[in-house]
């Protein structure tokens, strides 16, 4: 084998760190390898596929290794236009808004589909111009819809779920797949391959010299937030969250000096100022606070001047932890609290403590974090009723106590089905699902099924969040919503610290709960404390440098709080 193009298949922008880590491990095993990466979101869409035909011709490659990142429509989050359009057309008594929103969402199905068939075109325009060239694809949205999509792409593309450097190694020298997680067709059957290799991750350190040398469309992340995982694996269970599918539960750890040198050689080489640990959680327990530390210590020892977010457990975080955390840079954090009752949070065996994530806010709170916090909610999850949908707006007014009312911004983040999930399996279990259902196939009935909002609550929950929308899109943001929420007075010690600046030093993003799932497409959802997405959350619009732009609408229109006290208000109004 003498060359290797990795196509990175578009999507909205995102540093595409597994091609580079990939291309990176070949190197270091065949540095005779010709290698590039091709960043197809870098390139208009009309554009792609010529610069697929060019590059290949040109590379003339003998593997071909597409990197499918993520497949994302109707996120079940308010940072997505999609869920205020499929939930107009559920719950709204107004039928002009409702033929409306049916219009969007067909716009909205039409480039869902049209997305999929042009990336899937891409590989069979390989297999055109490079008839002998291996075809091999991966990425986190092939590892959720491998079943599906291995059927559209040519016979003999290897799908590989999972990382991917050992199985590439493996082609390229020739070498059986044996204990691989692989799927592949062959003579119209499907094969899979049930094992799962692990790379040794004590020496994976980037030869950044060597990837700015293959991937000239670089530049477009050097000012942006590049992404650098510290371990893979995740030991916990939340019940919707696909990420120990995907990574595995046991946890390997990268040696955190590695770490700090791969950040250090975007900082210095790259001027890149804003990093995202990809890590399924950054903080996996006891067991990771060493390397953690270590991190954020060299972080700090070496005077990089940076801002890191990641997916954290809130409720892992301690007094110590917290100001190591603020020294070293940490931005807005995402907190995925999902819900304000532990009963709920129990039967999705989140596997943490309510009070330990408040806790962790305090410590924070305490050691002058200056961010936003984005406090994502997964309202009407199983075991939801009336009783916790109250206790799940008191935690929000406790969490803003804490940390202060103007920095945090609660987000609606519905519970979206992914295959493969225990919440999947438990839906298919009580019927709300029928067995062979196409998770990439939606209909009015599917999407409405995957945005996980089932009856009795459904239609109360529908219309708070519609009404505190159809405020917010007046561009009225919630933070200047008059409405006090009865808990503005703030525990003496409790204080606020003053507002972050935004950019630079302070925001941080990190989740208390497990990954909401999303749907034909996926959330992330964080745990107890886990999932965090992003940094410099800027609620009035500016800058704006959230590491998931996705979810920025949401923040801007701070619409999640006016849900909640909209819903409050419904509840209290109620006979009892
Ligand atoms: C970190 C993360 C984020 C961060 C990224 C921050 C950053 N700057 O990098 C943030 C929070 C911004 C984010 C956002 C979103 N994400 Co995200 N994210 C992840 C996460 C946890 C890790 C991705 C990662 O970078 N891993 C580290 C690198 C090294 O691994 P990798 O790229 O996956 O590559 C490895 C393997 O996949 C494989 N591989 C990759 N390509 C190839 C190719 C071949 C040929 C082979 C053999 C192997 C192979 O080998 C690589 C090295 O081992 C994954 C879940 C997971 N645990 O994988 C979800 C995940 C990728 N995200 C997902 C989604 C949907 C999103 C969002 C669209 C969600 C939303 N908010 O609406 C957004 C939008 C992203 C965007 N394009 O803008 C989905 C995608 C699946 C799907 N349904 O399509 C995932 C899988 C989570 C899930 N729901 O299950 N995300
Ligand atoms: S939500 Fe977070 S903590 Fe829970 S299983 Fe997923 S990655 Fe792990």
């Amino acid at each position: 084998m003498t060359s290797i193009l990795y196509i990175f298949l578009p999507c909205k922008q995102i540093y595409p760190v597994g091609c580079t880590y990939l291309a990176d491990y070949i190197h270091k095993h065949h540095p005779e390898i010709r290698q590039r990466i091709l960043d197809l979101s870098q390139i208009a869409p009309g554009e792609r596929s010529r610069a697929v035909r060019e590059t290949s011709e040109a590379v003339r490659p003998d593997l071909v290794c597409f990197s499918w990142r993520d497949i994302q429509i109707f996120s079940p989050h308010e940072g997505d236009a999609s869920l205020e359009q499929a939930f107009t057309f559920y719950y709204s008594n107004n039928p002009l808004k409702k033929i409306a929103a049916s219009f969007s969402g067909l716009k909205s199905l039409y480039q869902y589909y049209s997305g999929i068939r042009a990336n899937l075109s891409h590989a069979w325009l390989i297999r055109k111009t490079c008839p002998h060239a291996q075809i091999m694809i991966g990425g986190g949205a092939f590892g959720a819809f491998a079943e599906q999509l291995i059927e559209k792409l040519p016979e003999e593309t290897i799908g590989i779920l999972g990382e991917g450097e050992e199985a590439i190694l493996k082609v390229v020298e020739g070498k059986p797949l044996d204990g691989e997680r692989f799927i592949v067709r062959q003579g119209g059957r499907t094969i899979k391959g049930l094992g799962q290799s692990y790379t040794d991750l004590s020496d994976l350190a980037v030869d950044l010299s060597y990837v700015t040398s293959i991937f000239p469309e670089y530049t477009a992340y050097a000012h942006d937030c590049i992404g650098v995982q510290s371990k893979r694996g995740c030991p916990y269970d939340c019940a919707f969250c696909l990420y120990p599918y995907l990574e595995g539960k046991s946890v390997r750890y990268r040696p955190a000096a590695l770490v700090v040198q791969d950040i250090a050689q975007h900082y210095h080489q790259w001027g890149a100022r804003r990093f995202w640990f990809t890590d399924a959680q950054f903080i996996t327990g006891k067991a990771a606070y060493p390397q953690c530390t270590e991190i954020m210590e060299r972080i700090i020892a070496e005077k990089l001047e940076l801002e890191w977010s990641g997916y954290i457990r809130t409720s892992l975080i301690t007094a110590d932890f917290a100001r190591l955390m603020v020294k070293s840079g940490v931005g807005d954090l995402e907190v995925a609290i999902t819900s304000g009752s532990q009963e709920v949070l129990n039967g999705l065996h989140m596997g943490f403590m309510l009070e330990r994530l408040y806790d962790g806010c305090r410590y924070l709170a305490e050691a002058g974090f200056k961010g936003k916090v984005i406090l994502n909610y997964s309202l009407n999850a199983p075991d939801e009723t009336e009783a916790t949908l109250k206790e799940s707006i008191e935690s929000y007014k406790k969490v803003a106590a804490i940390l202060g009312d103007d920095r945090v911004f609660p987000m609606m983040f519905f519970l979206g089905i992914q295959p493969n999930t225990d919440l999947e399996q438990r839906l298919l279990e009580e019927g709300y699902l029928t067995s062979g259902y196409n998770p990439l196939n939606l209909t009015p009935t599917s999407i409405r099924k995957l945005l996980y909002n089932p009856a009795p609550l459904s239609k109360l929950i529908g219309k708070a969040c519609l009404a505190a929308w159809n405020r917010s899109a007046g561009g009225r943001t919630g933070s200047r919503d008059p409405r006090p929420h009865g808990t503005r007075a703030r525990p003496s010690g409790n204080e606020p610290v003053s507002a972050g600046s935004g950019l630079g030093q302070g925001d941080a993003v990190s989740a208390a709960s497990g990954r909401a799932g999303a749907m034909a497409g996926a959330t992330e959802p964080g745990v107890g404390g886990c999932k965090t997405e992003g940094s410099s959350v800027h609620p009035d619009g500016e800058a704006g440098g959230y590491a998931d732009r996705s979810l920025l609408r949401g923040v801007e229109l701070n619409s999640g709080r006016d849900v909640l006290l909209t819903l409050e208000e419904i509840l209290s109004s109620r006979k009892p």
